[in-house]
């Protein structure tokens, strides 16, 4: 399926930046293999991830919620009396931190500068670093086995995956645990979130997916656990083959994901035709509104909402500008599509007729904080699982 023309999910520009703009053609296949979701070309690591990477994960409250939530559940779970913690892709530390700030011995891996950095200022022992089997040697002459390896939303971001599974078996300990979790195919599928599909993300997993290019490397999955986050996410616990007893989750998904036909190449022929309409309709909806001489500002410059810009065609001429807290962003523009990002406070100051939710997935938090938007007359329009106004 193409997908057209894209630039960079996170190229965010400079307003005055007059360089030809990166592109590339996306396109998604399925492996027919180990039906793994993909994309078939992708830019270089190097031109996704650098020291000046847009993404910071502690710009959610519930996010930071969610991921104290998940160390506890993971400090659960070990037995050992003296673990070593890794986590693959660690950002600003928002998961890592807590281990280190209960005395775990923790190495924290990313290869963007600028997040290393603040993962540095938040306590965290991190090096700069792409993931790899290279890595994990590396790490297994300076440190030791390790009893946990997590990811959040970032095993998807690596297209070397076969080299990674292997790496991260090689550095795993006897019965040490592989936890990690990621946008969910069968959310994308059942809720059309293709805005799910750009540059960073690789790959988009299933429970089959993942049992299949993990067994490869002698891991094999023992439970499944969805999660709200990122429109709907699957946490996926791993060990080295018949280390730990395979939980029912597993059995349950992987029937679940039959059901769904997710292995069928007729569900993606529906799923294109379903991406398109939803182009059609929300491209409709905003011209309308635009027509009544109404106003429409964007709220959260999420990476996904450079997919949704540039393939329904949706520009500055639609859009005044979209409003988000993460500093680097402010004073840049959407890549493909020159929208203006600017301040939260912008927001506030001058409330807009509508506002699209681009950071759909931080949802409750959001309206809860913006009740005055409403209260001034304003509506959210929201294009997840539906094309709507509120
Ligand atoms: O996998 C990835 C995920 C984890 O994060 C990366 N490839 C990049 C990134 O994706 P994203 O940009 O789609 O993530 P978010 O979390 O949907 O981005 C939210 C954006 O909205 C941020 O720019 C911050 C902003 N925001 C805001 O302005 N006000 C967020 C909240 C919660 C707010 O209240």
């Amino acid at each position: 399926m193409s997908f057209g023309s894209m630039p960079l999910g996170n190229g965010f520009r400079h307003n005055d930046d007059k360089s030809e703009e990166f592109c590339y053609l996306m396109e998604t296949a399925v492996c027919s293999e180990c039906s793994t979701f993909q994309l078939v070309d992708q830019p270089s690591p190097n031109q996704m991830f650098h020291g000046e990477y847009a993404f910071f994960s502690g710009t959610s409250e519930r996010m930071k919620q969610h991921f104290l939530e998940f160390y506890n559940q993971v400090k659960k779970e070990i037995s050992q009396t003296d673990p070593f913690v890794i986590e693959i892709g660690c950002n600003d530390g928002i998961l890592i931190k807590h281990f280190a700030k209960n005395g775990i011995q923790h190495l924290g891996i990313d290869p963007s500068a600028n997040v290393v950095k603040r993962a540095k200022e938040n306590g965290i022992n991190t090096i700069e670093s792409f993931f790899s089997t290279k890595t994990a040697n590396h790490i297994l002459e300076k440190y030791r086995k390790s009893d946990v390896i997590l990811a959040a939303n970032v095993i998807c971001h690596i297209p070397t995956i076969n080299d990674i599974a292997l790496g991260i078996s090689h550095l795993l300990s006897k019965n040490g645990i592989f936890v990690f979790e990621e946008p969910y195919l069968g959310d994308v599928l059942e809720k059309i979130t293709y805005d799910q599909i750009y540059d960073e993300h690789t790959f988009l997993f299933s429970v089959h997916s993942i049992s299949e290019i993990f067994k490869r490397a002698g891991l094999e999955i023992f439970r499944v656990e969805h999660q709200w986050t990122h429109g709907g996410s699957m946490r996926y616990w791993l060990s080295h083959k018949g280390s730990r007893s395979i939980e029912e989750s597993v059995g349950y998904f992987l029937n679940k994901e039959d059901q769904l036909a997710m292995n069928k190449i007729e569900t993606y022929k529906t799923f294109k035709k379903s991406c398109e309409n939803h182009k059609y309709k929300f491209l409709d909806l905003l011209q309308n509104i635009r027509k009544e001489g109404k106003r429409i500002v964007g709220y959260g410059a999420t990476s996904k909402s450079t997919t949704i810009l540039n393939y329904c065609g949706i520009g500055n001429d639609l859009i005044e500008f979209i409003a988000d807290t993460t500093p680097i962003k402010h004073g840049k523009v959407t890549p493909g599509t020159a929208i203006p990002i600017r301040p939260h406070k912008e927001f506030s100051m001058d409330y807009p007729d509508y506002a699209i939710l681009f950071a759909y997935n931080h949802a409750t938090e959001i309206m809860n904080k913006e009740e005055d938007f409403i209260k001034s007359g304003g509506k959210w329009i929201t294009y997840v699982p539906e094309v709507q106004i509120l």
